[in-house]
């Protein structure tokens, strides 16, 4: 049987190379984000390798609560089958003290990382097909096992993906569903750039001296959750670069 895996956050980064990895792997994907072009032609270019899977994009925003519901609702029957939810939108916004934080940076963080994937849980959790094999994967971050000077706000959001990633698994233990968390340090995607509001040379600094993940290290690793057998879970993974200790101690040379 061919597996639906839902990836939230597919434009970029880790959600776009889960989507390059389990395309490869056979399932169908629904993919969302924001930026619907570049999901169009994410799309084209995964059919055109791999012409057997079937692909369903659409634009959402995760912090529109009602866009999520009305948009998930409106999914066309044949994609209100899902097997692997991938809460991976999310992002940060500021690295600054917290006295000196900005308020609509706060509230992105929050609306994003916290409340988008609540809102998109609740409305994929009734569509999980629990007989052939449910999963929710949760993107965490280091950030969520430790805090980091000026992380305050995207480290708060991070803990609550850990919280909340613990309560799901205990709501859901008596129907089934599987739900991990992934946890990476450093991976080089449009994460720092975004942090830093579009300034790449900051974003390009966060990296210099090191090795950091890729998005398809982590994907790899997300597959390798996704595909243990059914008796099986991976709680919790936290996956750093082989140069990062902590949050904050790294090998730069
Ligand atoms: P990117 O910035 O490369 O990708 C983020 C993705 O999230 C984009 O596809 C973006 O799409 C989507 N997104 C952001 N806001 C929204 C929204 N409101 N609605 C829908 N989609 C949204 O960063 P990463 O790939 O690195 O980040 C992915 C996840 O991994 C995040 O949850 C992040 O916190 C986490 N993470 C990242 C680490 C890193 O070092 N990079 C380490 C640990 C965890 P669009 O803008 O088109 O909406
Ligand atoms: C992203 C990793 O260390 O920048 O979650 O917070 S870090």
């Amino acid at each position: 049987m061919t597996k639906t895996v839902f990836i939230t956050g597919a434009s970029s980064g880790i959600g776009q190379a889960c989507a390059e990895l389990l395309a490869k792997e056979g399932y169908n994907l629904l993919l969302c984000a924001r930026r619907l072009n570049r999901l169009e032609k994410l799309k084209d270019t995964l059919l055109a390798t791999y012409p057997t899977i079937q692909i369903h994009i659409f634009e959402l925003d995760v912090r529109d609560a009602e866009q999520v519901a009305n948009q998930i609702d409106g999914l066309p029957p044949e994609w209100k089958k899902i097997n692997i939810l991938i809460n991976n939108a999310g992002l940060s916004q500021g690295l600054d003290p917290i006295q000196d934080g900005d308020i609509g940076d706060w509230d992105r963080m929050i609306d994003t990382n916290i409340k988008g994937l609540l809102y998109v849980s609740k409305a994929v959790i009734p569509l999980m097909d629990t007989e052939n094999g449910a999963h929710i994967v949760n993107l965490g971050s280091i950030a969520g096992k430790e805090v980091y000077p000026n992380g305050n706000v995207y480290c708060a959001t991070k803990h609550a993906v850990d919280a909340l990633t613990k309560a799901m698994r205990i709501d859901l233990l008596t129907q089934g569903i599987k739900v991990t968390s992934i946890d990476p340090g450093m991976v080089e995607t449009e994460f720092s750039e975004v942090r830093f509001h579009g300034d790449r040379e900051k974003a390009k600094n966060v990296y210099s001296g090191v090795q950091p993940l890729t998005g398809k290290d982590v994907a790899e690793t997300i597959l390798f959750v996704i595909t243990r057998p059914a008796h099986v879970n991976i709680n919790d993974l936290l996956i750093m670069p082989t140069a990062q200790a902590t949050g904050t101690i790294v090998n730069r040379k």
